[in-house]
This record gives structure tokens, sequence and C-alpha cells, in this order.
């Protein structure tokens, strides 16, 4: 028997008997049927509704004595400052001691700090011993270095003057956020001088609709959560120093934080970045798409570069909406064994006959009791991930329909299904590693499924969707590759191998640089191996066919499916009147879900949860309060898997559509949301009647896929589309290609996305990997740079 503690309530049962129960008992679902909220649990708990109106947790460890070096020191200075020497002393003696201070930097001078105050003003340029002090130390009180100059500029153009001046002079320098750094990365060694971004901490913007925030890198974490809850969202990285970290110090060191579990790391997370090189040169990448294929995602290597690499002064993220219901549960077992096996049993429960959301509902009485839980970190999720190494690089397409779940559930896969699924997964642990091997086996071909699926599935490889850092139908749930790629293997054109196959989902030692290999076209190197996080599989999943009258009613959908599905919205497609009309004219087999008449708009959306009739009523409810906005004009929601088919069939088979139609001139645009569909209106007007001009794409992701088909190729139609569709996809700040890659078609297009400073880095790069250029020549990067002497 094992002892259960649930609140104050202490209840004896066994395992099996309290998931049971739970699943009976505690975790009834109910829908208020007078509107919005959907509540699920034992009770509607004053506590936990507490708990959601004031959030802020007060961690004390957060509240170093020293670290408010922008304020004065605290009354117990002095006590404080002996502990440090001490410790100091002890610690980072050793350590010290092996180090020898880089003879070739300079010495700072009463000139260099003049010049300083020119730059950023008096105030700005902190020669106090005292705030020194304070920042000269880490947060453990274990590193002390002894800068003379603490350095607090306002702006990207202070920061860039800064670090020229400090290059010419080789003045070394140590970035430096919160301080809360835990591995003596952000204080001096010596005398770096010391530049500190904390007064860059404005919002520059937020978009409700997309959920993306563009903010300075001072910013400290709890006030960009602050003011998201305000506007219903939250930041998908939490950690203990929130309240004094700093947003660019998280990029800088790839904070990975409680909920990476759900939320994945900054390297999927993060749109956009803005850093100051060494010398000074500031490199603008601060996109705000959620996909942008043009060249090497340069930002992906300063995340995580611990400011060796330039200095991050502003960042745009993906922040997630607020979850409606949250729970917490604190377990207790006597060994680490029934630490895994409760790991396992429950996780299996939690997935088989819960929607991820409710977790341990009714486990947490009180938003104090959650916040106590939550010190202790205790990862209930962890095991629902699954690293798939895979090895064979051809066998993909098979993988991915393998792995890619068919069966919408509609009464066709039942209980027998779920309770088979369970039994497979509660088994007594296997006693030798083969049977594991087999259990793994099964537990991939059961329960796990690739993160990407994309119309080329029966032909792509895995080694060209990392290549091509391709997107695809699911990337609004599964997020894009460079969060879902662990590890690679990849031969670069002078033959050596780079063995970057990790398999972890966390791993912060240095560059990642298999993240510059995602995306970059075959013209770095070849990818030979890939380590990818698979999703547990989903056991039931719903697809909607709708029609919309207008493109602003798809839009609003979109804000209210990610607002009411959450979780569970797996997929957000859109279409046309005029490529709906293209693929019943050249599609076989292919019928209009909505007959009789075609409407402007049709928008696929998708669920993929856990629990079928759970997912079910949510999706129900949020289409008929929908269809009662108005925002729907007709709908139909498939009841089998051959109907679910039938209508991914017109969304996947437009392309195929499109070369049975004769030439297509091919655009994949990233684009804002709400701009997204005005360049197919205009390219309407400028081609004329005549001209067939298809919109539709990935509306989840904010990617327009514009094609112009016709019968024939012709020149002149081309220069009325080409350069017009790129001018004007720059002029609203969107990427010329979202998922498909620039290849040679776009390689001197690349401008038009990525700033001249971007480029240049990323022909350096090139040159460094590649230096005589045999890898895919003539891509990605213009040909001027790669070849300037022809
Ligand atoms: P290839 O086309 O063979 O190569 C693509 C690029 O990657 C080339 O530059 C090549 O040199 C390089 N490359 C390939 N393999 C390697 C390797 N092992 N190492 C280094 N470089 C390599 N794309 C999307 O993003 N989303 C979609 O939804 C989508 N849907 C599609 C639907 C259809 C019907 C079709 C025809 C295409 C679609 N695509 C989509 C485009 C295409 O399928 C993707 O770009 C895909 O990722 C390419 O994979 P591949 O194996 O076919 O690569
Ligand atoms: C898709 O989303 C692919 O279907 C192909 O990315 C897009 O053919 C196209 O334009
Ligand atoms: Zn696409």
């Amino acid at each position: 028997m094992e002892k259960w503690r649930i609140s104050r309530h202490i209840v004896k049962r066994s395992s099996t008997s309290l998931f049971k129960s739970l699943l009976s008992t505690n975790f009834e679902k109910s829908i208020n049927t007078s509107g919005s909220t959907y509540k699920s649990g034992r009770n509607c708990n004053p506590y936990v509704e507490h708990y959601f109106q004031c959030q802020k947790r007060h961690f004390q460890t957060c509240c170093h004595p020293l670290r408010d070096y922008t304020g004065n020191l605290h009354a117990s200075k002095a006590t404080n400052l002996e502990h440090i020497c001490r410790i100091q002393y002890k610690s980072f003696g050793s350590v010290a001691t092996q180090i020898q201070r880089n003879p070739s930097f300079s010495t700072l001078n009463s000139d260099d700090v003049d010049h300083f105050k020119k730059i950023l003003g008096e105030k700005n340029v902190i020669q106090d011993e005292d705030r020194l002090l304070t920042a000269n130390v880490d947060w453990m009180g274990k590193y002390k270095g002894s800068s003379k100059l603490l350095l607090q500029p306002r702006s990207t153009e202070e920061v860039s003057q800064i670090l020229k001046y400090c290059n010419t002079r080789c003045l070394a320098v140590v970035p430096q956020g919160g301080n809360t750094g835990l591995v003596g990365g952000s204080v001096p060694v010596f005398d770096e001088v010391i530049i500190n971004v904390g007064s860059m901490n404005h919002i520059i913007s937020f978009d409700e609709v997309s959920g993306i925030l563009v903010c300075e890198a001072g910013c400290i974490l709890e006030n960009l959560d602050s003011f998201l809850v305000n506007h219903g969202f939250m930041m998908p990285l939490d950690l203990g120093a929130k309240g004094s970290c700093q947003i660019g110090g998280n990029v800088s060191t790839n904070a990975g934080g409680l909920h990476f579990v759900r939320y994945g790391s900054l390297h999927g997370n993060v749109l956009g970045l803005e850093a100051v090189l060494a010398n000074g040169t500031v490199l603008d990448m601060l996109g705000t798409l959620r996909k942008d294929n043009t060249g090497y995602d340069l930002k992906q290597l300063f995340i995580g570069s611990e400011g060796s690499l330039g200095i991050a002064t502003k960042v745009s993220i993906l922040t997630s909406p607020k979850p409606s219901s949250k729970n917490l549960a604190f377990l207790a077992c006597k060994d680490y064994l029934s630490c895994q096996d409760a790991l396992d049993s429950f996780t299996v429960y939690l997935q088989v006959y819960m929607p991820l959301d409710v977790g341990a509902k009714g486990s947490c009485q009180s938003g104090e009791m959650y916040q106590q839980c939550w010190r202790f970190a205790f990862g209930l999720e962890a095991v629902l991930e699954m690293v798939l190494c895979l090895t064979c690089l051809g066998l993909c397409a098979k993988i991915i329909q393998a792995m890619t779940d068919n069966s919408y559930l509609s009464g066709s896969e039942g209980s027998l299904d779920v309770a088979t699924k369970f039994s497979i997964l509660t088994s007594p642990k296997p006693s030798s590693k083969n049977q594991l091997f087999l259990l793994v086996k099964i537990i991939l071909a059961v329960r796990f499924m690739m993160p990407l699926d994309l119309g080329a599935k029966g032909s792509c490889q895995i080694g060209g969707n990392v290549s091509t850092n391709a997107g695809g139908l699911h990337f609004v749930r599964y997020g894009s590759l460079h969060g879902n790629v662990l590890g690679l293997e990849a031969v670069l054109a002078n033959g050596t191998v780079l063995d970057m196959l990790g398999t972890l989902r966390k791993d912060n030692t240095g560059y990642d640089l298999k993240q510059l290999f995602i995306g970059s076209e075959g013209s770095l190197g070849i990818a030979t191996k890939v380590s990818i996080l698979t999703s547990p599989k989903p056991s039931s999943k719903n697809l909607a066919f709708l029609a919309c009258k207008d493109y602003l009613s798809c839009q609003k959908l979109l804000q209210e499916a990610k607002r009411k599905l959450g979780e569970i919205l797996s997929a957000f497609e859109f279409l046309d009147s005029q490529s709906m009309e293209l693929v019943l004219t050249h599609l076989e087999g292919v019928r209009n879900p909505l007959p009789p008449s075609i409407y402007e708009f049709y928008v696929l959306i998708e669920t993929r949860g856990t629990d079928e009739s759970y997912d079910k009523e949510k999706l129900e409810a949020f289409l008929l309060r929908s269809m009662e906005g108005g925002l729907i004009a007709d709908g139909v929601v498939a009841q089998d898997i051959n109907q679910a088919s039938s209508f991914w069939r017109i969304r996947e088979g437009l392309s195929e559509a499109l070369v049975k139609a004769g030439a297509v001139y091919k655009y994949d645009l990233s684009l804002p949301i709400e701009k997204m569909y005005s360049i197919v209106e205009e390219m309407r007007l400028r081609l004329g009647q005549s001209e067939k001009v298809l919109g539709y794409g990935h509306l989840g992701d904010g990617n327009l896929h514009l094609n112009i088909s016709r019968p024939n190729y012709d020149d002149s139609v081309l220069a009325k589309i080409e350069p017009f569709v790129y001018e004007w996809t720059s002029k609203h700040r969107g990427s010329i290609s979202a998922e498909h890659g620039l290849g040679l078609m776009k390689a001197n297009e690349i401008h038009y996305s990525k700033s001249p400073q971007t480029v240049q880095v990323m022909a350096s790069i090139k040159k460094l990997l590649d230096p005589n250029g045999i890898l895919n020549p003539y891509k990605v990067l213009p040909h001027n740079i790669l070849y300037p002497e022809a």
C-alpha cells in the first residue's frame, strides 16, 4: 500500500486505484454553457483562483543582497562583503592562478573614461566603488573580478560606439545582464570593462494575434511576463531568477527553465535578435516572422553563445497564450526506481485518459502550495518525450508515414484500443535489454510521431527537410526544426565529419553549430545523420473543413482558435476560391466538401489530443460559437479517416494541381497575418483578370503560398511579378522565403530579407567551412559575393 498525500487529505490506496478514483471522481469536466470558461476538476478552489490572480512567486533566492548595482548596497553590506571575499578567496583563488591576463589587452586610462562619458553621459559611466563591487561579483559570490568601469548604454547605437572604441583600443569587455549566471560568465575575470544593458528595458511591440513580443535585451524576465499577463499571454520561459535576469542574458545562455518540457528551447522560440559584434557592427536579425528560410539562421549562433560572439541588444520572442487551467502535483517516492515507475504510469495515465492541460488536477489545493511544489521542479511530463535517432536518411518518407497517425477518431478507434495501449505500457519493466529494446520499438510504433508533416512526405528525406528547415502542416503545433532537431552529423567540404549528433534535450556547451546547418540548403555541408525529438502520438484527431466569407473572418477565426483550442490546435491552413477551383478542375476524385457554392475562403482546422470526447467537445463548442459569431459561413467535421484524408487532399494537392495546370510562378512568403492576403489582391489587380492568382498556405504561421498559374511561361508576365513581389514583401518586413529556402531561384534576392551585414557574416561562414566553394555553388548566397571577380 502506498501513502498518497493530496493536499490536507491523506488518502491511502494503491496507485492504480488512485488513478481510477481520480478518473471517476476528481477529473470530471464541465463546460460552462453560458460562455467562455471551461472548468475541470474537483471543484473550483478559491485558493487556486487567488493564485491565478496573484501569480508572482516570491523567490527569495532572486534577491541577492549585492545584486542591485543600480541602487545602493543594502544595510548588511559589510557582512556580505566579508562573506564574498572569503568565498572568493577560497573558491576562485585557485582558478585565478591558472589564468593569465592576456597581455595584449590594454589597460583602462582616463582618456578612455572621458571618451565613454562623451558617448553615454556622466551618469551612465560608473566608477563608484560600491556599485562596481556588486557588478564585479557573481550571484553566488564565488567569482570576483576587478573591473574599474561599468557602462550602461541606453541604445544599440551606444553599444555599437562602445564596442567600436574598445575594439580599436583593445580593451576587453564583459557583457552583463541581471548577473544571475551560475558559471562565473557574467563577471570580469580581471579588469574587463563591464557593459550592462539593463537600461535598455523597453518593450518595442507586442502583437496580440501572433503573440510575438519585441523588446530590448535589458528587460527583466518577470517584468515581461507581468506585461504579457495583461494581454492573456505568457513568456515561454520561466526560471527561479526571473526577478533579476534579463531577456538578453536568457538568450545568451539559452536558458531552459521550468517549462522547457512544454514550451521548448529558445532556439525554437526566439524569432529574431539584434546583436552588436566586437567591432561595433550591428547585426539586424530582429525578424518577427514565425518562418524565415532566407539563408543561414545566424541568430541561432548567438543563442547560447554567452556573450562571446556579440552583445544581444534586442530580442523578438514567441510568447504563448496563458493557459486557463494549471495544476501541479507534489509526490513522495521511497526510492529513485519508484520515481521512475511512478512517472511511467502517471505519464501513461495522463496521456491516455487525460487531456494534457488538466494534468494532476485536484492535487494542488492552494496557490501557496502550488508555489512550494514548483520549487522542486518535478518534471512529470518529461517521459512523454522520446528521442528518435534516424541514422538512415533515406528512410524518412517511410518513417513519417509510419509515425503519422491516420486515425481520426470518430468511433472507429475506441476504448479497446486505448486499453490495449495502456496495458502495453504498464507492463512490468522488462528484465533484459532486448526486451527493453522491443518495448521501445513498440512505444515508438504506437505512441510517437514525427513533428514534421508535409505534402512531399512520400519522397522527401529527413536530411533534405533539415537542410531546408522545412515547415509543413503542423508547424503551428510542433514548431520549427530549430527546436526539434537535437543533433546532427554533417560532412564539411573538406571531408571533415562534424559529429554533433547529440540526443540530449538540453546541451549548452558552446555554440550550437548544428543550428547553422539547419536551413543551409547543402551549402555548408552534407547532413548524414539526424536525431530528432518526436512527439507523443495523439490518440484523438479531429478535422474541420470550413468556409469563411472574407479574409478578416479567417484571421479572427485563427485568433479564436488559438485561444479556445489552445494546446490541441495542430493545424490551421487556408485556401482561397481560386485555389479550390483549380484543385476541383485538375485533381481526379476531389470533391467540394461544401457544395454547391464556392466560398471566398476555406479553412482547415485540425486538433490533436489525448482524449476523444474532451477534444471533440472543445472543437464543437468552438465551432458553434464561431458560427454564431458569423466567422464561419459553413463547415463540416470529418466523420472518419477517409473523409479527413479527402479534406487534406484538397489542401495538400494544390502543388500537384498547379503543375498539372501548366506553368507556375511560385512564391513562399512570410508576412504579418493581417497583411498576408493583400499581396494576392494587389497581384490580381496588377496582372489583370486573365491571370490566375492563387493564395493558400499555413495561415497559423503567417506563411502564404502565392502562386500564379498560366498555360505557359512568359517573360512579360514575370516582369510584372518580380521584383514587385519581393519589394512588397520587404516593405512589409516579411520574408521572401518562409519555408522553402533560397536555392538558385532567390539567391540573388536575399537582400530583400537580410541586412548587408548579415549577408557578409553568412559569406564569411561559408568561406570558413567551404573555402573553395564546392558545396552547392550558386545557391543561397548572392553571386556577386560568392564570386566577386566573375
Ligand atoms: P531536396 O529537394 O533533395 O533538397 C533540398 C535542398 O536541401 C537542396 O539545397 C539540397 O542540396 C539540400 N539537401 C538535401 N539533402 C541534403 C543533405 N542530406 N545534406 C545537406 N543538404 C541536403 N516544404 C515545406 O517546408 N513545407 C511544406 O508544406 C512543403 N510541402 C510540399 C509539398 C509538395 C507536394 C512538394 C513537392 C514540396 C513541398 N515542400 C514543402 C518542399 C520540399 O518538400 C521540402 O523543401 C523538403 O524539405 C525537401 O526535402 P528533400 O529531401 O526533397 O530535399
Ligand atoms: C505546401 O504548403 C507546400 O503545400 C508547397 O509548401 C507550396 O506549392 C506550393 O506553393
Ligand atoms: Zn507550405
